[in-house]
């Protein structure tokens, strides 16, 4: 693969090939049933109900996320480094996703350099992100970036414009293409201005996309440099129902260009139960170890301090899964990366204890469907190691990170031409009828 272009031609003709298979499938097959509702779903997140596609990845609950196929074990085996056996580069997971290919080095590097090229932000998106009190929480200041940056959809140029369904995935791939180059720019102003006096760093066109983040941001720890490939590798993607991913899809399905589409989604990512519960674990550990007075608790005092969470009737951050139902696979690739650079660091050495400690105690609750540690569970300790102690960053990495799987799924969303999208909803008055045994036409 030479230049970028041709990997959108390629993109263009995988793409064109997929959407006739579904077209074919949606003819044949469309009217053939999987799985049934249940109004316990109804009303409990439609956990389990099957209802999207989403082609970058696939969630199992005993062996986790693979991406294309690929466990994140393969990742690290199959996919270009910066270093000779270092981390994957997410530049290469993005190609995967994309085009369901591995990629070669080389094609890695197209998209380095590209997302270079394309990663000038203008004055006017620091000037929004400024305005904003100090004080506001950094995915705020983040998603406001993102929505100032609307203006240079291309996508949205094209239809005010008018463009035919066939031309979508186009432009939705270049607004992807621009959108994740000027991410790492964005966050790494909100944080340089939030934490480091408003002193910016210049980027460096000599490193890859997460080096260079990792540059802006103020750190160039070569092995902060590899942590940040590793997370923004593993942070990507959790297939489709997740509620960032989902809210992209689904605000994406309205035609609402990418910038829009993925704003939404992380305005998701930004909630506790989600993306956020990455600065709710780190907080909970820094308040348990105040409360206890101690920088290196037991395994006692862990456990009772879990029970009062719990009493208090809070949950236990970083712990739980809607899905998986066993360690979470990104917590173990991120406790490997520890063992091998920082295996005495006495906070990872705390995240490691509550590993021993959380799941058995959740286990006994009885309704808790998952008592494993998640993706949240271990990435601050990690972070915090290298000195990047302002928490409340964190869910902003796992934005920048996130933007490479829902944007490539939008990709998909448009070359297939997935529809609206729009599930019927009910109220508790018509289940009460339909219960009783009345006539309830909505779904005969
Ligand atoms: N601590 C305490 N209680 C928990 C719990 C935890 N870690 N995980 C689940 N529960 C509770 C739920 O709140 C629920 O209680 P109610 O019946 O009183 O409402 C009950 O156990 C059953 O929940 P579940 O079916 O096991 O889990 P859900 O699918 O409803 O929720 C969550 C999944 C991830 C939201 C949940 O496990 C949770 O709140 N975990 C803590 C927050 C967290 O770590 N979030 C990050 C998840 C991963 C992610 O998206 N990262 O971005």
């Amino acid at each position: 693969m030479e230049n970028l272009e041709q990997i959108k031609t390629l993109f263009g003709d995988v793409a064109e090939k997929a959407a006739l298979e579904v077209k074919d499938i949606i003819k044949e097959h469309g009217s053939k049933k999987i799985g049934e509702v249940t109004i316990a779903q109804i009303y409990q997140g439609m956990r389990g109900i099957t209802g999207l596609v989403s082609e970058t990845s696939l969630l199992d609950a005993q062996h986790g996320i693979s991406f294309r196929g690929y466990s994140i074990d393969q990742l690290k085996e199959h996919l270009p480094t910066f270093k000779p056996n270092g981390e994957p580069k997410p530049e290469g997971l993005f190609y995967l996703m994309l085009l369901n290919q591995l990629p070669t080095s080389s094609d890695a590097s197209i998209i380095t350099n590209h997302w270079q090229r394309r990663s000038h932000v203008p004055n006017y998106v620091f000037d929004t992100i400024d305005a904003l009190p100090i004080k506001t929480h950094p995915m705020t200041m983040f998603v406001v970036g993102v929505m100032a940056l609307q203006s240079e959809s291309k996508f949205a140029l094209q239809y005010s414009k008018g463009m035919g369904k066939k031309e979508y995935w186009g432009y939705t791939y270049d607004d992807t293409m621009d959108l994740i180059a000027r991410l790492p720019r964005v966050a790494a102003h909100i944080y340089r201005r939030k934490y480091k006096n408003d002193v910016h760093i210049q980027p460096d066109g000599l490193l890859d996309w997460s080096g260079n983040f990792a540059h802006m941001l103020g750190y160039d720890d070569e092995s902060f440099h590899e942590l940040m490939r590793l997370y923004l590798t593993i942070h990507a993607d959790h297939e489709g129902g997740n509620v960032s991913a989902h809210t992209t899809h689904l605000v994406g399905s309205a035609l609402s260009d990418p910038y829009l589409s993925y704003a939404a989604g992380m305005n998701g990512l930004a909630g506790p139960l989600h993306g956020l519960a990455n600065q709710e674990v780190v907080k909970w550990i820094f308040e348990m170890n105040d409360e206890l007075k101690s920088e290196n608790p037991t395994k006692e005092q862990i456990a009772k301090y879990v029970e009062k969470t719990l009493e208090e009737g809070k949950v236990v951050p970083g712990y739980g899964h809607a899905v998986l139902r066993k360690t979470d696979p990104r917590f173990t690739a991120q406790m490997e990366f520890a063992k091998k650079y920082l295996p005495n660091d006495t906070f990872v050495n705390i995240v490691w204890k509550i590993y021993e400690v959380v799941p058995p105690i959740l286990s006994t609750k009885g309704k808790i469907k998952n008592p494993w540690p998640n993706v949240d569970a271990h990435s601050g300790s990690l972070l915090l190691h290298y000195g990047l102690n302002e928490f409340e960053f964190y869910t902003v990495l796992f934005a920048v990170s996130r933007a490479l799987g829902v944007l490539s799924s939008l990709c998909w969303d448009r070359a297939l031409g997935l529809s609206i999208e729009r599930p019927k909803s009910v109220t508790t008055n018509l289940i009460k009828k339909w219960l009783k045994g009345e006539e309830v036409s909505i779904w005969d």
